[in-house]
């Protein structure tokens, strides 16, 4: 989608260190990491949120993120994964993206 600052790094318009690729998911380094491990997991396909994407693609995504943890090595102590979805959650980027962190303690609630 024109504009879209994800299908940019999808289309390798725009550089992001990417760590994982399929068909349908692109996972790639959080430019402003809030965890030692911060990556992104999209779907290729520009989907705005999560309400938008349907079960496949909903898999998929879980699917890529759970492959690239466990690469991550944050299969034993863990890791959280964050949706953000719309303006209450503060969502900034409109192009549907899970939150992958790890590499430290996380408190809850989150904030
Ligand atoms: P959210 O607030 O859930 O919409 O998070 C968007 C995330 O996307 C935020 O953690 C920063 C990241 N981000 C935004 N622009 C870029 C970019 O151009 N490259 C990379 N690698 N990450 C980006």
């Amino acid at each position: 989608m024109t504009g879209c600052v994800f299908c940019g790094i999808v289309d390798k318009r725009l550089k992001a260190s990417i760590i994982y690729e399929d068909d349908f998911c692109l996972a790639f380094e959080d430019i402003n990491p809030q965890a030692p491990v911060h990556f992104l997991v999209i779907p290729k396909r520009h989907i705005a949120d999560v309400l938008e994407a349907d079960k496949e693609i909903k898999g998929r995504l879980l699917e890529a993120a759970t492959i690239v943890a466990r690469e991550k090595g944050l299969a034993d102590d863990g890791f959280r994964t964050v949706i953000n979805c719309k303006r209450h959650a503060g969502q900034s980027v409109d192009h549907l993206h899970i939150h992958i962190l790890g590499g430290r303690w996380f408190t809850w609630p989150p904030g």
